[in-house]
């Protein structure tokens, strides 16, 4: 490799660094103080929709050793820390609301505290009580409203006390990839009912954001989408067209209707030739989707290359595997394409503070003699903040950066046989190990910045 200039990336003052996490993946605690049954804990208690049957029912076991996990964070240095809300903790079963459900969280908010350490919350990442999807779940409209309240009485019991809000987590992965492709809980393969559940958590979305600020509750409130950029595989125009249709179907079927004000024109005749009619967008929905907010986060982790492929169905568009490297999830490492995304969120959408709520690798983690050699996940993270770092300095507004996952945890269809930390969590004894990415990191946030590394080593084998 020729000479490469070393120089120093260092981010702005007050640059946010941070870990995620989310309930039904590290809590556990599944019958804890009248916690009713997710979504996902019917999901996975289903045979043949989790590897091996595991379960979230201990995860982590997080509910009862936060105190630890909070003092972890403090030693790594992160000044904020995103988690989500469990619904079914409050709402467990039709009709019951349990005003103690938000107890945990009081408690956990009450040890950030003490270490300064800023919550960054997310209404709903992923589990819906049972009872909600017995009535249709996320394809009802009937759903938002009991959203509604859940997200009302999240404000009133925390709302003073959260400065930064998150109403979805990945609305993407919440309607499409669980009740269209099936891999997510409910587990369902219909796409009438998938793009009808998109519509309802975006509406939803909507709505919470003019209840918080009816409320006169004076954090920044936003949502989080899975971003995946599509490229083409080559330069046939019908290839370009099939990167065009992927693109809308991960990424514009959500930023358009929340910075436009409207679904993607030219993908709706074909959409309707397979689902039928979009009867279920009423009147003024479009405008209680686009109300304002005040950040967009975004998730990122790979890229998707696509070429055509005429077989009938929605999207008519196949996939292509690249020379790049990929994680132990089997996705393409490509940082460049968060560079990209980033300069066309600004240029095609939003000046609004972007926060990145969630980038990092899964990797097949061993523990030798008492550490974890996490290379691939460094790497990953280093080439992603130094694209993260370059979108600031040519002007970008990027205020945040959060890493995913504070530790293992239950990796959704996957289980625990993934692990995206940068804690190692033995399973057997809940005994945590941090990695060296977290060593890494740790030094990355005392430092405010990374050295300049060669881009190819991380993206490239
Ligand atoms: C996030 O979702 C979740 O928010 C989090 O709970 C989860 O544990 C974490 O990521 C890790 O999976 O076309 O190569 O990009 C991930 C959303 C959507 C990312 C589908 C990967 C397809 C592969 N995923 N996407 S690729």
């Amino acid at each position: 490799m020729s000479a490469i200039e070393q120089r120093y990336r260092e981010f702005p003052n007050g640059f946010i660094w941070g870990t995620a996490t989310a309930s039904y993946q590290i809590e556990g605690a599944a019958k804890a103080e009248g916690r009713g049954p997710s979504i996902w804990d019917t999901f996975s208690k289903t045979p043949g929709k989790v590897l091996f049957g595991h379960t979230g029912d201990v995860a982590c076991d997080h509910f009862h050793r936060y105190q630890d996990d909070v003092r972890l964070m403090s030693e790594l240095g992160i000044n904020s820390y995103r988690f989500s809300l469990a619904w079914p903790r409050v709402f467990p079963e039709k009709g019951k609301f349990l005003e103690h459900g938000f107890d945990f969280y009081k408690r956990l908010l009450e040890e950030l505290h003490k270490y300064n350490i800023q919550p960054a919350t997310t209404i709903y990442h992923w589990d819906l009580p049972q009872w909600l999807e017995d009535e249709g779940g996320w394809s009802n409209r009937e759903t938002v409203k009991h959203y509604l309240e859940f997200a009302e009485a999240a404000f009133k019991a925390l709302g003073d006390q959260i400065p930064l809000w998150i109403t979805h987590n990945e609305p993407w992965c919440a309607s499409m990839l669980s009740y269209g492709i099936g891999e997510h809980a409910p587990g369902l393969k219909d796409w009438r009912r998938a793009y009808r559940a998109a519509h309802h958590l975006m509406l939803s979305h909507g709505e919470t954001v003019k209840l918080y600020r009816q409320m006169g509750l004076t954090g920044d409130i936003g949502i989080t989408l899975n971003l995946t950029p599509a490229y083409s595989a080559t330069d046939n125009l019908s290839d370009v067209e099939a990167a065009a249709r992927q693109d809308i179907f991960s990424n514009r079927w959500f930023l358009d209707p929340i910075f436009k004000g409207a679904y993607p024109s030219e993908f709706i005749d074909r959409l309707e030739k397979h689902i039928g009619p979009l009867d279920f967008v009423h009147e003024g929905d479009l405008k209680t989707i686009s109300e304002p907010i005040d950040f967009l986060g975004i998730n990122f982790y790979s890229r998707s290359v696509v070429k055509n492929h005429s077989d009938g169905s929605l999207l008519e568009v196949g996939h292509v595997k690249t020379e790049n490297k990929v994680t132990d999830m089997g996705w393409e490492v490509y940082p460049p394409a968060l560079y990209d995304l980033l300069k066309r969120l600004q240029s095609e959408y939003t000046s609004l503070p972007l926060y990145i709520t969630e980038n990092g690798a899964a990797s097949p983690d061993v523990v030798r003699e008492g550490q974890v050699h996490d290379d691939d996940r460094i790497d990953y993270v280093h080439a992603h903040l130094q694209a993260a770092h370059q979108f600031i300095e040519e002007g970008g507004n990027l205020k945040g950066y959060y890493v995913w996952s504070l530790m293992d945890n239950f990796e959704w269809a996957f289980g625990y046989t993934k692990r995206f930390g940068i804690v190692y969590v033995d399973y057997d004894t809940q005994a945590r190990i941090p990695k060296d990415s977290f060593h890494w990191y740790q030094k990355v946030i005392t430092d405010n910045g990374v050295q300049e590394q060669a881009q190819n080593r991380a993206s490239t084998k």
